[in-house]
């Protein structure tokens, strides 16, 4: 990890931007992916599973005997893990549930807003080297909350042609029936566009690779919505004195195993604490499993001393993590000064995987600095409103003059009359 020491302001945009990434040449190949399975269906499916997943995929629906089969090798430890977060999960999500409340504007005027469900919507899961089977609780359960009729999923097969046991068991624990075997750019064209198999869908949800996001960023223009600009997970960590450095390391660390594209971020006011923290990150990391991802993560990741608390609040708007860990003496006044954020963890016992996996929060989050306008997923994510007028005649009456009023000022006499009508036929008729 770099450290920089007390930056001045005029460089805190140039230190905190994310590496871009330059989807310029992806694109080409994307969209001719998007085309192919467009034109070909299940077939081009099939065919990019051999070229990109080096396996032959004879149907792509997931059987019920290969979904049932994925429960017997699940320990009933992990199991009752799994029903753990989806508890919270859906506790906390079924909050977000809005209530219908009719506003009577003016007398005789009434107004109000419903959600109503996305009809259709589609998942994707990543294979790869870290199957986050946790994705499709966090997806699936505000999807059911919201009353999607259909969700679907897809994600690739391993080289064994089959699909993680996990991924399978939290997807029929969740109600998911339909699951197939596609993975990457053309699992996204296949939602978008639908292919015999696969249903056409409404909104993709989920994170990927570059094919995936890429692909997610062109078939919007073909109208299918997603769930956000996505690109690789991240963490802010601001730690003043009070902060236990080896708690810090191991939150960084964790972000830092996601991927060798992973952001990691560690401000302080205490020069002692980034030191103790660099020590006690290099002492864990020779622990991992996976240190080859976090070592290269963190190469391209930085620590930053400033002078007080409050430009560390600056700072951290700024930057606008995805997370952001607030391991601070006054964690809660500083976390109200927070504006920019994903999901914001507060004290020295919220770590980051918490959030993750089981506290309940969703975990599909604005990264690259989209949190200054984006929220993470949630039940609205999974609905669109309707809004709804009903004017009675003496509601008609008071309004109208206004509405006429406005129409002929903007030459839009059409407009103007489909209300002079109506008053001259009350006025007719009393
Ligand atoms: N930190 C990831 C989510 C995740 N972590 C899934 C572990 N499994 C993005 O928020
Ligand atoms: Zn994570």
């Amino acid at each position: 990890m770099q450290i920089i020491k007390h930056p001045k302001k005029s460089e805190w945009s140039r230190l905190l931007k994310r590496p871009a990434i330059d989807s310029s040449s992806l694109e080409a190949s994307v969209t001719n992916i998007l085309h192919q399975v467009k034109a070909s269906g299940d077939e081009a499916l099939k065919r990019f599973a051999t070229i990109y997943d080096k396996v032959s995929v004879a149907e792509l629906l997931v059987s019920k005997e290969e979904i049932d089969a994925a429960s017997s090798t699940i320990s009933s430890e992990l199991k009752d893990a799994i029903a753990l977060a989806k508890k919270n999960i859906e506790t906390f999500h079924a909050k977000q549930v809005g209530t219908v409340e009719k506003v009577e504007t003016m007398p005789g005027v009434v107004c109000w807003r419903k959600s109503v469900a996305i009809e259709k919507v589609g998942l994707y899961i990543p294979g790869g080297t870290a199957p986050l089977f946790s994705t499709i609780l966090m997806l699936s359960i505000p999807a059911k909350i919201a009353g999607c009729k259909e969700i679907i999923l897809c994600t690739p097969p391993g080289k064994d042609g089959k699909i993680n046991a996990a991924i399978l068991y939290t997807a029929k624990l969740v109600g998911i029936t339909k699951i197939f075997k596609t993975g990457g750019a053309q699992a996204i064209a296949a939602m978008a566009y639908g292919t015999e198999s696969v249903p056409q869908v409404y909104k993709i949800f989920g994170p990927g690779n570059q094919y995936v996001t890429c692909a997610k960023q062109l078939v919007q223009k073909d109208g299918v919505a997603i769930d956000m600009p996505a690109g690789p997970s991240e963490v802010c960590v601001m730690a003043d004195d009070a902060a236990n450095p080896s708690f810090v390391a191991a939150d960084l660390l964790s972000q830092a195993e996601h991927g060798v594209d992973s952001q990691v971020l560690l401000v302080s006011n205490s020069e002692a604490m980034i030191n103790d923290v660099l020590i006690e990150t290099a002492k864990q990391l020779e622990q991992l499993p996976r240190k080859e991802f976090a070592a290269k993560a963190l190469e391209n990741s930085k620590a930053i001393l400033l002078h007080t608390t409050t430009e560390m609040i600056e700072l951290v708007n700024e930057y606008a993590a995805e997370h952001l860990i607030i391991s601070c003496k006054d964690d809660e006044v500083i976390a109200e000064q927070i504006i920019n954020a994903g999901s914001i963890f507060l004290g020295n016992y919220s770590p980051e995987s918490v959030g993750d996996y089981a506290s309940g929060t969703n975990h599909t989050l604005p990264t690259n600095g989209y949190a200054k306008a984006y929220s993470g997923v949630s039940v609205d994510s999974f609905v669109k409103k309707i809004t709804y007028q009903k004017l009675t005649k003496e509601g008609l009456q008071h309004i109208g003059k206004a509405v006429e009023l406005m129409a002929e000022a903007e030459g839009l006499e059409a407009h103007a009359n489909a209300v002079k009508k109506r008053i001259q036929d009350i006025g007719k008729r009393s």
